[in-house]
This record gives structure tokens, sequence and C-alpha cells, in this order.
């Protein structure tokens, strides 16, 4: 929302008309805009997996683009590589991203981000430069797979572990013999390294970004050990604290804005996933029935309102893919995709779900799947499902006011859903929706 928008909304905040008033604002708002194109979710339920490079190969999905469309992960890679970051497309198929010319990897590479339009792919590293580490890694297809110069920073290591949407900053952490700390860079800019949080051990990494790299979430050294982060270039790294009586925590994934991290909290052995907000501080998203209290959280969608991870089931781990949102509570994804989406997952078992399209529609993980000889084999995978409805209380505070107002503005500005019909685009027909929650 621009400022002009934001006075005009304050200057109307009180009085009968409000809702009609803040309707008409943010039409006239809308039109400026042009109407922010969306691809539309895909209409009908869907579930594949994403294949492998080689025979009895295994793989996985690590992100998903905005759109849904491209996905990026690793697999067992053609002799003599080892493992390979891959790309994959509907109609391309799993393709591999090696340096070039390709240089025998002793570790293998493997990847951890993708950039909203899918055009920009970041991860980790290992070759003969790096024997006993790693590297951070940018693929684009105009450069190929390129590692960062950690040397220019002043490191011997380095780890990039994901990306702004709009594919500027990649972020990650950068190590030597003294110990890790987090940054960002850009190809402007260089390496920036984040700072940290007040006492601890090292061990600092930052894990995704907004839209424009301006938040940044992560895991830093709290005084009692590993902590999540929120970093601002104004207030710098912030802890986030733990859930009660727990000791760590980590986060893993930020909405477009800024506004929600999602991550783990640990008391010392075990995690539960959490969702973060500045008004709610941290909440723990619970677990699902079955084995042990274990959950994660890894990614959130744009609007920061559907979490992705795993949960157990029937083990002491992380055992199957979980979704959650603030109105149904922790799901496990495998049982939505086969009994109520009524696809068929014979022979899958889903174990994660580890990224999500900016408006969750679609979601990659990993699992593991039978192959033709009966075998278990490590498998990524992509699924989509039917949007989920947005309420008009986005910030889920039991009021509907204009900082939802606010909140659904700068989500459709960025681009992002804020689908309340669930008709799975966000239009004038939704602000309708939020103009009549608001009241006459
Ligand atoms: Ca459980
Ligand atoms: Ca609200
Ligand atoms: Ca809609």
């Amino acid at each position: 929302m621009n400022a002009t928008t934001c006075n005009r909304i304050e200057a109307v905040s009180t009085g009968h008309a409000i809702g009609r008033t803040v309707f008409a604002v943010m039409s006239l708002s809308m039109l400026s805009l042009g109407s922010v194109p969306r691809v539309a979710a895909q209409a009908t339920p869907s579930f594949q997996g994403v294949g492998s490079l080689v025979p009895a190969g295994s793989s996985s999905a690590s992100a998903v683009s905005a759109d849904g469309l491209v996905v990026t992960g690793q697999a067992t890679a053609p002799s003599p590589f080892l493992g390979a970051a891959v790309m994959w497309t509907q109609a391309g198929g799993l393709v591999p991203l090696l340096l070039e010319p390709a240089t025998v990897s002793d570790f293998g590479f493997s990847s951890t981000g993708i950039s909203a339009d899918g055009s920009v792919i970041v991860g980790i590293g290992g070759n003969q430069q790096v024997p006993f580490g790693s590297l951070p890694w940018r693929w684009t297809a105009a450069t190929g797979l390129e590692t960062l110069d950690v040397s220019a920073a002043g490191f011997d290591m380095g780890s990039a572990f994901g990306i702004s949407d709009d594919g500027v900053f990649i972020v990650g952490s950068l190590n030597d013999a003294s110990g890790d700390v987090a940054f960002r860079w850009s190809s402007d800019g260089g390496f920036e390294v984040l700072g940290d949080l007040p006492g601890g051990f090292n061990g600092r990494q930052a894990h995704a970004a907004s839209i424009n790299g301006s938040v940044i979430v992560g895991t830093g050294n709290g005084a009692s050990g590993p902590q999540a982060f929120r970093w601002t270039s104004a207030d710098g790294l912030v802890g986030l604290g733990t859930l009660p009586g727990h000791r760590f925590s980590g986060a893993n994934d930020v909405s477009i804005d800024g506004r929600v991290v999602v991550g783990t909290s640990s008391p010392n052995a075990g995690l539960e996933a959490f969702r973060w907000t500045a008004a709610g501080g941290m909440v723990g998203l619970g677990d699902l029935p079955g084995g042990t209290f274990v959950s994660a959280a890894l990614a959130v969608s744009a609007n920061g309102r559907v979490v992705a991870g795993g949960s157990s089931i029937a083990t002491t781990a992380a055992d199957r893919a979980m979704i959650w949102t603030p109105e149904t509570g922790m799901i496990d994804l495998q049982v939505l995709l086969s009994d109520e989406l009524g696809l068929d997952l014979s022979g899958w078992n889903l174990f994660l779900a580890t990224g999500v399209s900016a408006d969750a529609t679609t979601i990659v993980g990993v699992g593991t799947a039978t192959n033709d000889q009966g075998g278990q084999f490590t498998q990524g995978w992509v699924a989509t499902i039917p949007p989920f409805p947005v309420p008009a209380d986005i910030d889920d505070d039991g009021n509907v006011n204009l900082a939802d107002v606010a909140i659904m503005q700068n989500l459709f500005s960025l681009g992002a859903s804020a689908d309340l019909d669930a008709d799975g685009d966000t239009d004038l027909a939704d602000h309708a929706v939020m103009a009549a929650e608001l009241g006459p």
C-alpha cells in the first residue's frame, strides 16, 4: 500500500461508512495497480513423482517457484557424479544443474531455494575446490551453475539456504575455522554479514528472505543455544525466543511481506513446528496423531497462512508430510490427497513437505515410492490442491478491521494471495468480501 492510500484509509477509519469507503479506496488503488496478474490455481488436484536421473536413483524436491511450475531439488547423478542439483518442470522433466565445465564432485550438489519466477536457483555444493566443505552456488539459465566467491568475504566455505522472491538476495552462512556467520549476498553488493544475537556459541545461518530481501530469517546464537532470528537492516538480528519451556529454536521460512515466520522449537530432543507473528508471538502448531510428538515447519505460503513441513505418525521422527492453516490445524497431507481428493498414492509414503507455491496450491516434498521390483526408494513429488480460503481476519486477532485491510492490500500489491472467496485468484471480488466483513 502506498502512503497516500494509507493516509486515506486512516482518514476514514471512523464512522458508519467505513466498509464502503475503504472498499472504494481499495478499488481505486487496485485499478491503479492494473490488477496484478496471478496464475490461477490448477483446477484439478494432482500428484506425481519427479522421477530420477538414473535407473533406481533417488531424488528429492526442496523448493518450488511462486506459480508452482518450476521445482528444484537433488537427485542421484549419472556416474561419475554423486549427486546433482536438479530442476523439474512438467514439460522438461528432471534436468541436472551442473558446474560447467562439469567437474567430478566429491560431495555432490543440492539445491535449497528458488526465486518466485523460477529463474534463479541456489544451493550448497562441494567439489575439489573445497574438499572438506561446501560452497554456496547460484544457477540461472544464462550463467549456468556458479559458486559464489566466499574468499572475497574472507571465508573458506559457505552454504546458500534461500533466496528472496525477486531473485536478488541469496542468504546462507559463511564458514571458517572460527565459526559461521549468517549472510545475504547480491551481485551488486556482494556478501553482507548479518551479525548475531547476544551470547552463545558458533552457528549462524540465514535460511529465507522476504520478497525483496529486506526481512531475513534463520538460526542465530541465543545465550542458551540456537535461536530463531528475524533480521532487518534497521534492527539487525532479533531473537524470536522459543515455545514455552523450550531451549532452542530455528526459523526456516518467512512470508512474502516478512510478517509471518515459521520454523521449529525444541526442548532438548524433539521438535515442534511454530508460526510467529509480531502480534501473536511464537505459537506451536501441534503434531499429527501417532508416533511421538514431533513436527517441523519448513515452508510458508506467500501470505503466511499455509505452513508445510513434517510430523510423526508412527515413529520418533517426522515421518509424514503435513500442512497447517489457522482454520484447519495440522493436516496429514497424504490423507488429504488420497482420501479427500481421491488421488492415487499407492506405493507412496510422503514423509516431508519442503516447499509451497505462493498460494500453497502446489506443494513439493520428499517421500518413498515403490519401484517396479517392489523396492522402496526416495523420490521427490509435486502435488496440487485446491486453495484454502483466506478469512477477512487475515491476522487472526479476532477482529476484521483496517489492520486486515492493510495486510490484504499489501499482499495484493506484492502479488500474493488474499483469496477470500477461494476461487483461485485475488481480485476485486475478494475485496468486496473484505468490505462486507468490515460491515456497514
Ligand atoms: Ca505424532
Ligand atoms: Ca484482524
Ligand atoms: Ca478470489
